[in-house]
């Protein structure tokens, strides 16, 4: 069992005895690990005195804590839980069975036992909920209380989930990458009760460090689906002021044509970025990712740089039928705004895309062969 601790001198030692206790009771042979990382409550004092091993880890942080308890634990099963004495240790058996049975990750889930007064609203009903819910809708992993820090997982699996969050954004993490690599995860119903001592959650700030990280560890939800709606609102907004098309009671001028081009403009260029991301993702941290294998194998710069300069090709000439139509009128007046935008648009799209095709093939030079290929060894 491995506790991190922070300034828990109120709980540290009633937490451990718990643990202690409960392992002996019910024949599970293990050992309480402490990761403290600066207490100044002598709580690493009490920690030993009630029969922990301490472990110091000078860096800062929950996830730095954690990641210096694993690397001290031993056992053949982590279990993982505050020092706080929100959850309740006599339950250890209850994540440990599971295990036995071959799970390979079992995590709590806090949401239909929360005691009064051990979760403020804004944590319950808004923080969790939405950073739960963000959590699956991008990595799918179907984990109901994605915070809960009452866990168990077979040590062995340390390696596959190479973890590396140094703050408490390490809690979604470990879902993350225990989702990614298709382990076997299990949910156990526990309560949860007040904390004893103070809390070292910091709402917004911590929140934000779970978002960040899940916003980063998914180009598909930060940059290719917002890209492609910007894209395509742009070129359905295009299309509705070229043919005229009433909409709204009236027909679409210069300003739509301007916004929609300007929409499609950033669709692309954040799309872009996704594939770049994705691109990086698959070479060099060894991601999945169907889109891009699918691209590699079928794909070359050659293609890539065609399409660019297709577009860019369309929109030249357009420009060029622009320029005639002036030219037509003896360089008169010329009320072709909405086709020279088009113009306008297909020549940065076209550009943007022959640059964009040499810098993804920039990101494939001395990659490594990837697990997921077909000719990699
Ligand atoms: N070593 C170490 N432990 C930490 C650090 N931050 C938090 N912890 C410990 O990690 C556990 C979780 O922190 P808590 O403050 O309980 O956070 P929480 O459970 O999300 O919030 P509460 O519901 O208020 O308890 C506790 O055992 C803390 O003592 C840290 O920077 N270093
Ligand atoms: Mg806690």
């Amino acid at each position: 069992m491995v506790i991190p601790c922070l300034n828990e001198a109120e709980a540290i030692a009633i937490v451990i005895e718990k643990a202690r206790r409960t392992m002996a009771d019910e024949g599970i042979v293990g050992e309480v690990v402490v990761a403290d990382n600066g207490s100044d409550d002598g709580s690493p004092e009490l920690a030993a005195a009630a029969g922990a091993r301490v472990v110091h880890e000078v860096r800062k942080g929950y996830g730095s804590a954690y990641l210096a308890g694993f690397a001290a634990a031993r056992g053949r099963y982590i279990l993982m839980g505050d020092g706080d004495d929100t959850y309740d240790f006599t339950e250890i058996a209850r994540f440990v069975d599971p295990l036995r049975g071959g799970a390979d990750m079992v995590i709590g889930n806090r949401m239909s036992g929360i005691q009064p007064g051990a979760m403020p609203w804004l944590h319950r009903r808004i923080g969790n909920p939405l950073l739960t819910g963000l959590l699956n809708l991008f990595f799918r992993s179907g984990v109901t209380d994605a915070h809960c820090g009452m866990r168990a997982f077979r040590r062995d699996v340390l390696p596959t989930l190479d973890l590396r969050s140094t703050g408490m954004e390490f809690a979604s993490e470990q879902v993350i990458r225990a989702s990614k690599s298709g382990l076997d995860i299990r949910e156990v119903e526990i309560d949860y009760h007040p904390r004893k001592g103070d809390s070292k959650l910091a709402s917004f700030s911590d929140g934000w460090r779970h978002l960040r990280f899940l916003l980063i560890h998914s180009p598909t939800w930060l940059f290719v689906v917002p890209g492609a709606l910007f894209a395509i609102a742009g070129l359905i907004g295009s299309l509705i002021t070229l043919t005229g098309v009433e909409l709204f009671g009236r027909e679409w001028q210069l300003h739509a044509m301007i916004a929609s081009v300007a929409a499609v403009i950033i669709g692309a260029q954040i799309l872009q970025i996704g594939v770049f991301s994705k691109a990086f993702a698959y070479y060099y941290l060894g991601e999945r990712d169907r889109l891009i294998a699918a691209m590699r194998s079928r794909v070359r710069l050659e293609h890539g740089l065609l399409a660019g300069l297709g577009l860019l090709g369309i929109g030249l000439v357009i420009a060029g039928v622009v320029l005639g139509l002036w030219i037509d009128r003896g360089l008169g007046e010329l009320r072709e705004e909405r086709l020279a935008m088009v113009g306008l648009m297909l020549i940065v799209v076209g550009l943007q895309t022959i640059f964009g095709a040499f810098f993804l093939s920039i990101l494939g030079l001395r990659r490594r062969p990837h697990t997921g290929d077909p000719d990699a060894g």
